[in-house]
Formats: C-alpha cells, structure tokens, sequence
C-alpha cells in the first residue's frame, strides 16, 4: 500500500515522491544541431520538483529524427548543452532520465538527406510527421514509405542506443528512458503490423522482440540495468499502428524485461490517445509478469493514481499535460488545486509562451 507522496526508488535513483513528469516532445531545440536550448534549461528547472523529470524524446542517431526541432543526443554539441540542463536540474533539487527515440518511419526524407527514413519493413505507410515549411514554421507532410533495416542498418542502430547512452551519462542524466512506445522504431519491430521480416528480426513473438531486446542489453551494458528504464504501449492505437494482439505480446516482453532487472517499466495506457483504459485485470497480469518498478501514465487524474498505488498494481505516474500547465505540479496535487490549463496551441514549436510562462502558485 502506497500513496502519491511516499518515497520510492527506481533502480539505482531514489525518489522522495512517485509524481513524475512524463516525457513530453516540444519542439523547441535549437537549429541546425538539434541542441537543448537555454530556454529548455529553463523549463526543466522550473519542473525540479517532480519526483523524475523524463526528458522529452532525444534521438539517438539522425535517422532516429521525426520532427522539426527535437534535440538529439549524439553530438558532442548535444551533451553539452544536455549538461547545461542536467546540472540546472541538480541544482534545483531535481533528478532527469534522458529518453532515448528513434521515430522509425514517423518522419520524412528532408530529415535523411533525401533518403526514406528507416523501419522494420519498407510497407507503405500512412500517417503524417511535421517538418520545417519554407516559412520556416512547422509544417505537416505525409510520411513516404520507408526502407527495411539491413542486418547492418541494425547492427548500426543497436550501436547508436549504445553510444546515446554513454552521452547521456556524460551529459549528467541520472536514468535513460528507452523509447518502445507509440508506434516508433521499436514498437514497429514488435508489431506483426509493421514487422513482415522474414529474418531473425521477424515473424514469432521472440523475433519481433529481439531488436528491443538487443538495445535493452547493450544500453545496460554501457551503463548499469539500474539506470535503465523503458516506455512501452502495448495497447492502443498510435501513430497509425494499432496492434491487436498486443497486450499478450506486450505481456510476453514485460517477462523477458523482468530478467534484466532494469530501473523501471513505464507504461503508456492507451486512454490519452483517445483508446480504451485498460482493466485491472491487465494490470495485474502485468504486474505479475514485472515484479519490479512500474509506471503508470496515460490521462491520469489524481484519484486514478491513487487507487492503483494503492492496490499494487502502479508504483508512481507519469503526468504530461498537466505538467507542462503546472510546473509546481506536485506541491499543487498535495493542495489539491488549483490547476492551471494547459494550452494545446502552444505544445509543439514556438519559444517561451506556453513553455516558460506558466505560473507557479504564489
Ligand atoms: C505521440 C507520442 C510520443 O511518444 C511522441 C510524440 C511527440 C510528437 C507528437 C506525437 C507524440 C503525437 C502527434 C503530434 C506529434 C508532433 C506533431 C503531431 C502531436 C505526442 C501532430 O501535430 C498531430
């Protein structure tokens, strides 16, 4: 029996409370290098109360890219300005994961010097990313149908998680978040829908799980399991990949990830991209099968949160909406209110409205 506003610790990270912030894209690094600007510096420091900040996705490669202005974490450009956030953070009293992304096919060729973004399997694809327009503001565009990963291209993108991770211990991050949710390049491998390999990376569920698998252990590897976590969705509906089947499969993984001892397991529940809320049956079949630190996220309320901490079933929650409005989060859910409300149009590009200005209560 836990509550909101009991410690806990994820691996080897002590928190003093189980309210997280979710990893929340913003488009806002700085151009041409994809670097954390001074203003992201600010943002998180203002959120150094949550028990873990996740930051938002950080792409490991620049095949990993998707969207305009999402920082990356493979430049030495990159960790120094990471480090310039991280020491903020610590500072600020505050601990910060660096979540690690590969969109996969979720992105478009102008990322990719003209070449096809990278998948499991070259299927045509219909979904839409954002890309800079020739006004230079976002723009929205077809996805183009990507080109199936060689032997070589995965060797490559293991690689690539395990040099992230070494910058993200350079750059200060205390955890690294592995992305495995929302349709992105690993969830892609998982899914009999966007996965028709017929190689080792293919077919039976062992197979489809065996590049996910591979970056959990070279990540771990180049650093410690207990500072490895890992996002998974394996319900719902994003990015155009619905997969049903996934609950067993995803099941299946949380098994195989329950032997490596990682940090925590972070699960996306379908509910905030507009699909059902999972039942505690799931939960609990869930729980059985990763007996170690798990955490919810996915259009929680308070309440929500609440029972399940209570029944066993969850060990903290993420919240993202809600912190980017409120950067006191926690001390507001210890109050109960009140709540600012986050503005939608200012969640993605921009600079400092809707990303620094948000009060804190007084
Ligand atoms: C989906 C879930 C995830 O893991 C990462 C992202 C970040 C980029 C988001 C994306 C989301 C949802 C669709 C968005 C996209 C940026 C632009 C795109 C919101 C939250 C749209 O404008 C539809």
């Amino acid at each position: 029996m836990s509550t909101l506003f009991e410690p806990v610790t994820l691996g080897a990270v002590a928190l003093p409370h189980r309210v997280v912030m979710a990893p929340l894209t913003r488009m806002r690094a700085t151009p041409p290098g994809d670097t954390a600007s001074e203003l992201s510096r600010e943002y998180y420091v203002q959120r150094a109360s949550a028990g873990l900040i996740v930051s938002e996705g950080t792409q490991v490669s620049t095949w990993g890219k998707g969207y305009m202005d999402t920082p990356g974490i493979h430049t030495l450009e990159q960790v120094a300005a990471w480090r310039e956030v991280t020491d903020a953070v610590h500072a600020a009293g505050g601990r910060i994961a660096a979540q690690l992304w590969h969109v996969g096919r979720v992105s478009h060729e102008s990322f990719h010097d003209g070449e096809p973004p990278v998948s499991a399997s070259a299927l045509p694809y219909r979904n839409r990313t954002t890309v800079r327009g020739e006004d230079g503001r976002p723009q929205r565009v077809n996805c183009p149908t990507p080109q199936a990963l060689t032997a070589r291209g995965i060797a490559q993108t293991v690689e690539d998680y395990r040099r992230a991770t070494v910058n993200a211990r350079e750059a200060g991050f205390d955890l690294v978040e592995i992305h495995a949710a929302h349709g992105y390049l690993l969830h892609q491998f998982l899914s009999p829908v966007s996965n028709h390999r017929d190689d080792a990376y293919g077919g039976s569920v062992e197979n489809r799980e065996r590049l996910t698998l591979e970056v959990v252990d070279a990540v771990t590897d180049a650093w410690s399991a207990d500072r490895v976590g890992i996002r998974v969705s394996p319900v719902g509906k994003f990015n155009g990949l619905e997969d049903l089947g996934g609950g067993e499969a995803g099941l299946h993984l949380a098994g195989e990830l329950a032997r490596r001892d990682l940090a925590y397991l972070h699960l996306s529940e379908p509910d905030w991209a507009g699909g059902p809320a999972l039942d505690d049956d799931f939960r609990a079949r869930l729980r059985a099968a990763f007996p170690g630190p798990i955490i919810g996220a996915g259009a929680y309320t308070a309440e929500k949160a609440e029972r399940l901490l209570g029944a066993g079933l969850i060990d903290a929650v993420a919240f993202g909406r809600a912190f980017i409005a409120n950067p006191d989060l926690p001390a507001r859910l210890r109050s109960g209110g009140p709540f600012n409300e986050p503005d939608p149009a200012t969640f993605y590009g921009g600079g400092a409205e809707g990303y620094v200005d948000y009060p804190a209560l007084g």
